[in-house]
């Protein structure tokens, strides 16, 4: 499937090349009269971390009243490892009352969205995130998006600063080194060095070239004992190999990734395989040599076919290896015999191994709002103005706030219940691992509902669980609008997968750890039957599981046609 050097350039290859370092005409489109920009700027703008979409719940609305669509954007915020201060917090809390549509968003890669700006302040807002030191820049379009790390802040040991030492690094050295990015968005004045790229020149785009990659790239860093980022589903995840409290390497995971268009047979989600183990000094260099592996072989005339995991799936891993290791310039190691064997949420309150302590707080599908009685905004507004905490995003769509002192634990769990703010102890097993993508009504690709339907399918499943006496069970249910995979479905013991109106494929034999994928359990399932068909495999899992085994295991134990035969035999 590496597209042959003869094969014609997708078109958004075509933007890319003739937009002078992503230039384009998106300065000129910025001030005309129009609420949209034009077809190579959308593509052009992703890079610069903003996504062109329009209301979707307002589509019939505007239809009938002939006004056309209502176009908005979407601004990332790319935050590797999730790491940010109060202040940042609070500027983009302020943003999306200012200029957005009131919400704020953690992603399921650690970093930040806000959602309804109109192209009149679209400016505005990524200035004021640049000014804040946070930036858009590379957080979407074909470069290394948000570089994820374990999020929790043990000092213990050096383990976690020096993981996320080695991201801030990789996410240095991989962002795009353009000036469009300033030229277009940042006033003069503005502190333009502090954002990734550089003002010497067009020609330092030293690693992407004109053609940047041939699609999104990604890159996380986790333990094997605590896969809390999904290493599995990343275009490189980096394993920390550690010996008393030292990281002695790093096991090499190549080619995961979960986009899928069931239409296309040969699209396909993938878990990350084994490449190679390096030592942390040689880790940065390795990993530039599969960027520049799949920046120079990856397939740039489809872009269905265009990820990673499609080069590994044609050329194998020895062959890949093999060129990795010409492009580093010298052999690399065997990988370790390492696997994931667990993973930790970071929920609630833990010592961080320096006499302070931090707090994760699970937020439902990431969205930060005040609704009616529930006023998580206004909470955080108060805890980061004035407890002023570091905070740090998980890959769970939650947040941390860390450094905390004892005496300041009361305080924090006061004002968030003063704004009705459940805290993650009370929060259910089911909810609390539960994770939906955005879908309706911003995201354009989505065919049915995800963030808004999965709280009500979950009310329903913990009350059945209540009543089966399983609602200690630990279990995770992934949902997404679309088969693209945005809340990494095809892992978890549970995922939800829109695929035609109000109808979701169910994914079961997953687990919580990430290494393997699911299996299609049954397609076209109605939303009104989601509940009842879990219900049905739960009930199963309660009489035959064996001592101790999650739910997820016991479905990849029993395998489909088992789980199919059984449940309808009972049922009959
Ligand atoms: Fe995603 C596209 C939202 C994580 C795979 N994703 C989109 C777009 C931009 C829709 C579009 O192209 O028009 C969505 C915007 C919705 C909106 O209204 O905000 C969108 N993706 C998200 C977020 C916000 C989901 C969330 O609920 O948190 C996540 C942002 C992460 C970030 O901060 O960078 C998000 N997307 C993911 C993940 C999970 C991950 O990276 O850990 C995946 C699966 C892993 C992977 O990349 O393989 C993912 N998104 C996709 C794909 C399929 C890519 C592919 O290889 O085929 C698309 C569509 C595409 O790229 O063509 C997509
Ligand atoms: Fe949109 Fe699909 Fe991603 Fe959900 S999975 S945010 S519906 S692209």
């Amino acid at each position: 499937m590496a597209a042959e050097k003869t094969d014609k350039p997708s078109p958004v290859e075509k933007f890319k090349v003739s937009s002078d370092y992503l230039a384009g005409e998106i300065a000129q489109e910025l001030v005309d009269e129009n609420a949209f920009f034009g077809k190579g700027s959308v593509q052009l703008l992703k890079h610069h971390g903003t996504y062109q979409q329009d209301d979707r719940d307002r589509r019939a609305i505007a239809r009938a009243e002939g006004t056309g669509k209502a176009y908005m954007f979407m601004v990332r915020s790319a935050i590797p490892g999730g790491k940010l201060t109060s202040a940042q917090m609070l500027e983009q809390i302020q943003l999306c009352d200012d200029l957005g549509n009131n919400t704020l968003r953690i992603t399921s890669r650690q970093g930040l969205q806000l959602h309804g700006i109109v192209k009149d302040d679209l400016a505005a807002t990524i200035q004021r995130i640049n000014v804040s030191q946070l930036t858009t820049l590379g957080a979407c379009g074909d470069v290394n998006r948000n570089l994820m790390c374990c999020p929790a802040p043990y000092r213990n040991n050096a383990v976690h600063d020096e993981m996320q030492a080695l991201g801030d690094k990789i996410a240095a050295h991989l962002k795009p080194r353009t000036t469009a990015y300033h030229e277009i968005w940042l006033k003069d004045g503005d502190e333009k060095t502090l954002v990734g790229g550089g003002s010497e020149g067009h020609e330092i785009e030293p690693l992407y070239g004109k053609e940047y990659l041939p699609r999104k790239f990604k890159i996380g860093i986790a333990l094997p004992e605590d896969n809390c980022i999904d290493l599995y589903t990343h275009d490189v995840g980096l394993m920390a190999l550690t010996l008393d409290g030292k990281i002695t390497g790093y096991n090499v995971l190549v080619g995961g990734g979960f986009g899928v268009t069931p239409s296309a047979k040969k699209t396909f989600p993938a878990v990350g395989k084994k490449l190679c183990r390096v030592t942390p000094d040689q880790a940065l260099d390795v990993v530039t040599a599969i960027v520049k592996v799949q920046r120079d072989f990856g397939n740039r005339s489809d872009r269905k076919v265009a990820r990673l995991k499609y080069l590994i799936a044609n050329w194998g891993i020895p062959k890949f290896k093999e060129k990795v290791e010409e492009y580093y310039g010298s052999g690399l190691e065997d990988p370790a015999d390492v696997d994931a064997t667990g993973i930790n949420d970071h929920m609630g309150w833990e010592e961080q191994g320096d006499g302070k302590w931090f707090y994760g707080l699970n937020v439902e599908n990431g969205r930060i709002k005040d609704e009616g009685d529930f006023r998580l905004k206004a909470a955080l507004q108060e805890i980061c103005s004035t407890l002023k905490p570091e905070l740090r995003l998980t890959a769970h769509q939650s947040i941390l706030f860390c450094d905390l002192e004892e005496s300041d634990k009361g305080k924090l769990e006061q004002t968030l219940r003063d704004h009705g703010v459940p805290l993650s102890e009370e929060i259910s097993n089911a909810r609390r691992w539960s994770m939906a993508c955005v879908a309706w009504p911003t995201c354009g690709l989505s065919i049915t509902e995800s963030e808004r339907a999965l709280p009500g399918m979950i009310d329903q499943l913990e009350a059945e669980l209540d009543k089966l006496g399983l609602a200690d069970e630990l279990f995770n249910i992934r949902m997404t609008g679309c088969p693209n995979g945005c809340a990494r479905p095809y892992n978890p013991d549970i995922g939800l997968v829109g695929k035609a109106k109000d109808k979701y494929t169910m994914f079961l034999g997953g687990s919580q750890r990430g290494e393997r994928l699911n299996f299609i359990y049954k397609d076209m399932v109605p939303s009104a039957d989601v509940v009842p068909e879990l219900v049905k495999v739960f009930e199963y899992f309660k009489r035959d599981k064996s001592n101790g085994e999650s739910f997820g295991d016991f479905c990849f134990r029993k395998g489909k046609d088992d789980l199919l035969s059984t449940i309808d035999a009972a049922t009959a």
